[in-house]
């Protein structure tokens, strides 16, 4: 499987982690987010010249989500990718597009010899549960990427919807911590990779605290150890098992111990 992506990106973790255990293997390719403007988004994605990144380049498509101006995407990857986000797989011939960060782990864990362990298909409930973790935490997801976009104009509307989302989620997942080693039973599975992932990221936004200062707010998990502990303490205890710390290492080595 090939994905493209600005790098580093924590949804494109999830993937690398998920191929790590399944013995999967991964071609990631893409750059930092800014120069991901200036790439051409195809399958075969490769950085344009400047002569070639131009308003009147074939590719050129206004961007949607996340990016500003100009982003220069192919028909084929559109076609492959109809919401044109990234991070954006592959199959590995090319012609087979799979999006949304979650199943792009599904099927780093689908396509590893050992990938049934992280997600066994074969136990349609136990399978199941954990694609409600993954919904879940898409949901979370989301209002998280509205919340970063507005940072700089952060409005009490959009902070109370990141904070009431915040709550639903990490108090669902302290609950099944409260009985469970990991969140889809006695194994690690991809909805605890998703998790971790997830949570990681959103905990970014302590790095924002001055923006947040600035309207009056903040941080919407500056107590997250005392809230939600065992959530938490998941976070800690899985981020930093070397598969994970291998790419965690930069969002968790400042967070404080779970203890
Ligand atoms: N929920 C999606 C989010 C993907 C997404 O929204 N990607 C944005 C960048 S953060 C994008 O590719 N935007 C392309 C555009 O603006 O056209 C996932 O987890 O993969």
């Amino acid at each position: 499987m090939r994905i493209f992506s600005y790098l580093p990106n924590p949804r494109v973790w999830k993937a690398q982690i998920a191929a790590e255990y399944a013995g999967a293997k991964l071609q990631v390719i893409g750059a930092p987010p800014p120069e991901l403007q200036g790439w051409l988004w195809d399958f075969d994605a490769r950085k344009l010249s400047d002569d070639e990144a131009t308003g009147s380049s074939a590719y050129a498509r206004a961007s949607r989500r996340g990016f500003e101006g100009t982003l220069y995407k192919t028909d084929a990857f559109l076609e492959a990718h109809p919401f044109g986000t990234v991070p954006a797989a592959f199959s590995d011939n090319g012609r087979i597009g799979v999006f949304e960060s979650n199943s792009i782990l599904r099927a780093a864990a689908r396509s590893g010899v050992s990938g049934s362990a992280l997600y066994p298909e074969s136990d349609p409930y136990r399978s199941s549960r954990i694609d409600s973790f993954l919904d879940a935490g898409l949901v979370f997801g989301r209002e998280f990427q509205v919340y970063m976009l507005s940072m700089p104009e952060m409005t009490p509307e959009l902070y109370e919807r990141m904070a009431a989302a915040y709550e639903f989620y990490l108090n669902g997942i302290d609950q099944v911590m409260k009985s469970s080693e990991y969140l889809a039973g006695d194994e690690l599975s991809i909805a605890d990779i998703a998790f971790v992932c997830d949570l990681a990221q959103f905990l970014l936004e302590r790095r924002m605290a001055e923006q947040l200062a600035a309207v009056g707010r903040r941080p919407v998990a500056a107590n997250i150890k005392k809230d939600y502990p065992l959530a938490y303490k998941h976070l800690l205890t899985l981020s930093h098992r070397p598969i994970f710390y291998k790419y965690l290492e930069r969002v968790v080595k400042d967070l404080p111990s779970a203890a």
